[in-house]
């Protein structure tokens, strides 16, 4: 799993979030932070979705990006294409339904119907010099045999990647990988992956598209997107970064992810959650006594990320009923007080009494620490 990029679309799939609206400064402040990240790829909303929309593509070509590439996504229609080569976006991510119930529900388009009009967008962006994927959505309720010969019909005619979409968040790891790797068998082009979280799957659904030769993984910044999003950004990272330390760390500013994530939770009002990969507020902080005597002696007994590389901090929790001495211990050296492993053990006893009623913040840790101390220094215990 090592030569994949991301498509990071919370420009795009993350507008589709029920509280996202983007003023063009929010874009922008979002596009810039993306780049300074480190993502390849930075996905726009559809210039022909609104005037708006299309005045914000452009905007974001033109700032200049230092790493990241654009691309905007449209309808697999020509009206829309003609409007997305004028942007100076850099690729165009072209979608359309392919299963029974978008065919009959959505766009009532017939296979023979979207194969003619892929291949006439696709040439026609192509001949504008500009790359262009094809995608269809809601791919796993397609038929395989639909999807396998509009996926060799477009790669046939020069296609720059294919996607794949989970559109209503249904696949399991295992079904990822068995068509993905079906797919692979049949493009040479790349492959690109899109995958909704309703069912929990969507990061692990990525890194098995990607063990089956996927090379394009879509993302967005705390996973937003529509009803409740897609691949996080920072979940995916977190799995990559246990796959393969180096290759992740060569290819981005690992210690942007809190500020990146930061700035959209603010843009969309929302909390970064509690339990968020690498962010969330107690992503590595450690309680049990027994797990904390551990991390102090080697913090890869409890830990499989290191939090410096993201910039973050460990944290060893201590007021609380199931600390330890050796917790306790550690919080005593850093605070450069003088107590033997009896005091130490005498004093954790105190502070356990202390956390079964309730439990001490690390103020009132030190505390009972520190009064602790001045009791053996004046010769009271
Ligand atoms: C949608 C479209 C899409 C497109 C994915 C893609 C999806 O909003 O329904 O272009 O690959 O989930 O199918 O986001
Ligand atoms: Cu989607």
């Amino acid at each position: 799993t090592s030569n994949w990029q991301i498509i990071e679309s919370t420009l795009r799939e993350g507008e589709q979030f029920a509280n996202a609206f983007f003023d063009l400064e929010t874009k922008i402040k979002i596009a810039k932070a993306l780049d300074e990240f480190g993502v390849e790829w930075i996905e726009l909303t559809s210039p022909a979705a609104s005037p708006e929309s299309r005045a914000h593509c452009e905007a974001i070509c033109q700032l200049g990006l230092k790493r990241s590439k654009i691309l905007t996504h449209i309808r697999c229609h020509m009206d829309d294409a003609r409007i997305a080569v004028e942007t100076g976006v850099d690729g165009v991510d072209v979608v359309i339904g392919t299963s029974s119930f978008l065919r009959e529900h959505s766009h009532g388009k017939d296979m023979s119907w979207i194969t003619k009009t892929a291949i006439e967008v696709i040439q026609f962006v192509k001949s504008k010099g500009i790359e262009i994927r094809f995608s269809s959505e809601d791919s796993f309720r397609s038929e395989l045999v639909d999807l396998l010969s509009i996926y060799r019909t477009v790669d046939k005619i020069g296609v720059n990647r294919v996607g794949v979409a989970d559109t209503v968040g249904c696949a399991d790891p295992r079904q990822v990988y068995e068509l993905v790797r079906t797919l692979r068998g049949v493009v040479s082009c790349d492959i690109e992956c899109h995958f909704h979280n309703d069912t929990g799957c969507a990061i692990a659904n990525a890194y098995a598209a990607l063990e089956a030769g996927a090379t394009h993984i879509d993302t967005s910044v705390l996973g937003i997107g529509e009803r409740n999003g897609i691949t996080p950004l920072g979940g995916l990272i977190a799995r990559m970064m246990v796959a393969d330390p180096e290759y992740v760390k060569s290819k981005y500013n690992l210690t942007m992810l809190r500020e990146v994530e930061n700035i959209v939770a603010e843009a969309v009002e929302i909390q970064v959650p509690f339990n968020n990969y690498i962010t969330g507020f107690c992503a590595f902080t450690h309680k049990a006594g027994i797990h904390a005597k551990a991390i102090l002696a080697n913090p890869s007994t409890y830990e499989i990320l290191n939090p410096a590389d993201f910039g973050m901090t460990r944290y060893v929790s201590i007021g609380h009923r199931l600390t330890g001495w050796n917790a306790v211990k550690s919080r005593v050296e850093q605070l450069n007080l003088t107590l033997n492993d009896e005091q130490i053990k005498d004093a954790t006893a105190k502070i356990k009494e202390l956390a079964d009623v309730r439990t001490q913040s690390m103020e009132d840790v030190d505390m009972i620490l520190r009064i602790y101390h001045n009791a053996v220094q004046e010769g009271k215990l």
